[in-house]
């Protein structure tokens, strides 16, 4: 997870090892016949129909190759020329990436609206304590005709009751026994944990990658969860009865995708402490 810019290739290298001892297990052990898929699909999630969730972004590595192959991570749209995303999902270089949002389909060049990145602003207490995985990108130009995801009021909790569940989606992995990338936008609904169920499958002894309960939320469920290359993007509440959505957390960490006891955990967009800490000693140093 700390490591995004490089999961594509590393992707590539483990399914061709991976693939081959698992069509050979699977010509003696699986039951199911080998056309049977399963591990469906984000990890137990669907398809999401074109313009579903507009104010989904894909981070895109700059270079060559096509956006599926390019993407490293997600966003949201949170302001019409600012995406947020994971800390972990961005190095410092603002050149280095580009951002498209509201597309669907990310092979699909004609959907959505692609920008450059002018600047990036991590958290300025990622990396040295646990939690706090969020940046701040800044678009070259807004963009058009798109709402951006509503945010809770920061230092109230009414979102995040234990139990209830939340959509998280993205480009990420799809499958929890080896690396595959769908080109088509997934979601998955995912029930809430409280921060003590969170905190003791995430305890101290994680050092960096502890939870953190000020700043962080997990959800999932043995089989549900977001995975690699979902990281940054949005996890949010559906207003009943309407086409509105408020994002309640980043797609941040966890111990492997699915796993039983391993939830997927989230930086808190409600936490007031996140928001305020944001830029301290940033320029006092
Ligand atoms: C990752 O490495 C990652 N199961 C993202 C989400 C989860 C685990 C890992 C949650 O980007």
């Amino acid at each position: 997870m700390r490591l995004p810019l490089a999961r594509k290739a590393a992707a590539t290298l483990l399914t061709a090892g991976v693939t081959l001892s698992l069509v050979a297990t699977a010509a003696q052990a699986d039951p199911l016949p080998s056309n049977v898929d399963a591990r469906p699909p984000i990890i137990g999630g669907t398809e999401v129909s074109n313009d579903a969730y507009p104010f989904m972004a894909a981070l895109l590595r700059k270079g060559p190759g096509s956006a599926l192959e390019r993407q490293t991570c997600g966003g949201s749209l949170i302001d019409r020329a600012i995406v947020m995303t994971a800390a972990h999902c961005v190095g410092g270089d603002p050149a280095d990436l580009e951002v498209v949002v509201g597309r669907t389909v990310l092979s699909n060049n004609q959907q959505g609206q692609l920008r450059n990145v002018t600047a990036i602003s991590s958290h300025s207490r990622y990396g040295k304590e646990p939690g706090y995985d969020v940046a701040i990108l800044y678009l070259d130009k807004i963009v058009e005709g798109i709402k951006p995801i509503q945010q809770p009021t920061p230092g109230t909790d009414g979102l995040i009751r234990p139990g209830t569940k939340a959509t998280v989606i993205g480009w990420g992995n799809t499958d929890t026994e080896m690396p595959h990338y769908p080109d088509r936008l997934r979601q998955v609904d995912v029930p809430l944990l409280s921060h003590n169920e969170c905190e003791i499958a995430y305890g101290p002894e994680k050092g960096v990658n502890a939870y953190n309960r000020v700043t962080d939320i997990c959800a999932g469920v043995e089989g549900t969860d977001s995975c690699q290359g979902d990281s940054g993007g949005p996890i949010f509440r559906t207003v009943p009865g309407t086409q509105t959505h408020i994002q309640i957390g980043i797609v941040s960490r966890g111990e492997g995708c699915a796993a039983q006891g391993g939830p997927g955990v989230y930086t808190y967009t409600g936490s007031k402490v996140l928001w305020d800490t944001m830029m301290a000693g940033k320029d006092r140093r």
